[in-house]
């Protein structure tokens, strides 16, 4: 109970809440075979090297990877990006270089790159967004006629939810002769996803919005690409052989793992990919179509002074759904509706440049996951009443 309420959890893409298969195979790891991995020869670090593994195996076989040597476990997204942009990008990347993003990225997925090409002496560009918050697809098709060496957008927005058209941006960006990065951590939650199928070069994803714990994340990359990038951290775990000048690096993808790894996590995120998978990630995607669908007709009707931000399309749209109630603040709106038990969250989902482009200070946004319901919109619409009587709106 929260506030002497029953907890409507509408923050799911800030982070989700954790299933107790989850919970357990953590805890039985912990309880039973906690040991490190890679190192011990007794039966419980055999064991807790084996369940590590197992896990990677797993993750691969969600988004499926070709080989599970590609999946490379980070703490989450922002290291997987970061990652690629120190180790692929520090190579890769030099004067004059051109990468291109897009206005509605989260800043994981900016900041990685201002600061690469800021020490490249590189260029950014960026494909822009309609008002509703579409790629625009024409101009991103002649800002690839400046032949960038990296096209790196999110699959799904954090934002607006907007579900990003990225088969096709592939094709695109590769025609053109450039890689490409997606950001995955507001898709492997909630809609099918095949790397192999999209054809992308690097997807980048947290563990803990796709019902794993904290800390778990992971970047999928072609093996020929992570086999010629150079190590992002260095230490134990990621070597063959050290001396004291020099050193022979392990092989992908413990080249990319230095030092002990977050080894229940991992096993957590192992965990919630299977989980996903025996839901099924078309129905978790119907499911989700459902409930966007939903709000998208009840939130107006109930609460008709509410603005609501993104495409109004619910097939081009994922489980997130941001709005404003006009003259209150977004954080005033959250913080009375946390009175009811609902949480949602208000500020700019640290995504300033999408906010400014969109000319709004701050949103409050509902994101939704598996867990989620109609009775918890129902719950938001009457909330929001009670938001409007507060502040005599
Ligand atoms: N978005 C949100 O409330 P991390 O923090 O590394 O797990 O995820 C970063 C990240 C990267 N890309 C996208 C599209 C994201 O949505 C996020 C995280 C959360 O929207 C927390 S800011």
């Amino acid at each position: 109970m929260i506030n002497g309420h029953k907890l409507v959890y509408l923050d799911s893409a800030s982070s989700s809440q954790k299933p107790s298969a989850v919970i357990d195979a953590m805890d039985a790891y912990y309880r039973e075979y906690n040991a490190n991995v890679h190192r011990g020869i007794y039966t419980i670090g055999e064991k807790a090297t084996a369940e590590y593994e197992k896990a990677r195996a797993r993750v691969a076989r969600f988004i499926n990877a070709p080989d599970s040597h590609e999946i490379v476990f980070t703490r989450n997204a922002t290291e997987a990006i970061n990652l690629v942009s120190y180790s692929w990008g520090r190579r890769n990347i030099s004067r004059g270089d051109v990468i291109v993003l897009t206005e509605m990225e989260h800043h994981a997925n900016l900041v990685p790159w201002q600061i690469l090409v800021q020490e490249k002496d590189g260029d950014l560009e960026f494909i822009p967004i309609t008002d509703d918050g579409i790629l625009r697809l024409d101009v991103f098709e002649v800002l690839l006629r400046l032949k960038p060496k990296l096209v790196a957008f999110t699959h799904v927005s954090n934002t607006l939810g907007t579900i990003n058209p990225v088969r096709e941006m592939v094709e695109m960006a590769h025609a053109a002769g450039a890689l490409v990065l997606i950001d995955g951590a507001q898709a492997v939650p909630h809609v099918p996803v095949d790397v192999q199928e999209l054809g992308c070069d690097f997807y980048a994803f947290s563990g803990h919005k796709m019902l794993a714990p904290m800390g778990s994340g992971a970047l999928w990359a072609r093996r020929e690409l992570l086999e010629a990038m150079p190590p992002f951290l260095a230490g134990g775990e990621m070597i063959r052989e050290v001396h004291l000048r020099r050193s022979e690096f392990n092989e992908i993808p413990w080249k990319f793992e230095a030092g002990t790894p977050a080894v229940g996590d991992a096993i957590g995120l192992g965990v919630a990919a299977e989980y996903l998978q025996a839901l099924g990630m078309d129905a978790v995607r119907e499911h989700e179509r459902d409930l966007v669908a939903y709000a998208l007709e009840v939130l107006p009707r109930e609460v008709p002074a509410i603005e609501l931000y993104g495409p109004l399309d619910p097939d081009l749209r994922g489980g997130v759904i941001p709005f404003n109630l006009p003259g209150i603040h977004p954080h005033d709106v959250a913080q009375v509706l946390d009175r009811f038990g609902i949480a949602v969250r208000a500020g700019h989902h640290c995504t300033m440049p999408l906010h400014e482009r969109l000319d709004l200070a701050a949103t409050a946004r509902a994101s939704f996951n598996v867990y989620s319901t109609r009775e918890d919109i129902d719950a938001l619409a009457g909330g929001l009443m009670e938001v409007q009587k507060v502040f005599n709106v």
